[in-house]
């Protein structure tokens, strides 16, 4: 539509038309994909997504837990480091390798997530990667808006199937529901995504790495999320319309985002973004 809108000549009635055009259509144009959000109207409430500047164990902006490792960068942003998450000890709350964001104020209405990311091959539980939109900055692991993981061939419930062949898949964590969380999304016709072999402490891989990109896209107006997935610079698998996560009705808003290891194998997490139409960003 800016193509077409732009050769409109533009008195100032045309200017206002414009504009309030421009601010209808955004939401769609968020909700269509990562090619559409390029669009100037948007704001990226992620600081320091390209983990170039760290302080300490944790990158500057971000809120890491001591198993937390500067990364070898993926590629995506301009020479930099990536975040290492991976869980050392049991899983409660503060065993995970994880890294974590606030934001200032609540979102509520349209969003896109993006970031790059590698799996560990590694014999572990069987959840490598775990995505976490939560609405309590207190409370931050029980208060999921949405959760998605990537994990084994059941999604590291019953199985520690995260195996050597390194193959793990996409499972969407309905938490709208108290006691009645489930997954879906199964194995079956999902694509899988590969392992990589790295070594966190020589911060080196063995063969060629595995690198994805993963969009998260929130539609206030339709009250749907779509995702989609795949190698960095390679076709996307995408599933659209999903209707099952919590969403803003709750009334509560996502707080922060929060990335972490539910698996021995880990994962390396860069190039982070999560976009906002301008209107609605953080004063
Ligand atoms: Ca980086």
């Amino acid at each position: 539509m800016n193509t077409t809108a732009m050769t409109i000549s533009m008195n100032k009635t045309s200017r206002l038309l414009l504009r309030a055009l421009c601010a209808l259509t955004l939401p769609a144009a968020i909700a269509a994909g990562p090619a559409a959000i390029a669009a100037p109207a948007a704001t990226d409430l992620i600081t320091n997504g390209s983990f170039s500047t760290w302080t300490g164990r944790a990158p500057a902006g971000w809120i890491g837990t001591p198993s937390l490792a500067k990364g070898i960068d993926l590629g995506g942003d301009a020479g930099s480091n990536a975040a290492f998450v991976h869980r050392t000890g049991e899983p409660d709350a503060h065993a995970f390798g994880e890294l974590r964001q606030n934001f200032a104020n609540a979102i509520e209405g349209d969003f896109t997530l993006s970031f790059d990311f590698t799996l560990n091959k590694q014999a572990g539980w069987g959840q490598n990667l775990i995505v976490s939109l939560y609405t309590d900055t207190a409370k931050f692991w029980n208060s999921a808006w949405l959760q998605f993981r990537f994990g084994g061939a059941d999604g590291g419930q019953a199985s520690p199937d995260n195996d050597l062949t390194g193959n793990s898949y996409l499972y969407l964590y309905d938490d709208k529901a108290e006691g009645s969380k489930k997954w879906f999304l199964p194995p079956a016709g999902v694509t899988a995504v590969k392992g990589s072999d790295y070594n966190p402490k020589a911060k080196s891989f063995t063969g060629a790495p595995q690198i994805y990109q993963a969009t998260l896209a929130y539609s206030a107006s339709a009250n749907t999320y779509s995702i989609s997935y795949g190698p960095l610079n390679g076709a996307k698998t995408t599933h659209s319309g999903i209707a099952t996560f919590g969403t803003a009705s709750k009334g509560k808003g996502v707080k922060g985002v929060r990335f972490y290891g539910g698996s021995d194998g880990g994962a390396l997490v860069d190039r982070v973004s999560l976009l906002v139409p301008a209107a609605a960003a953080n004063p």
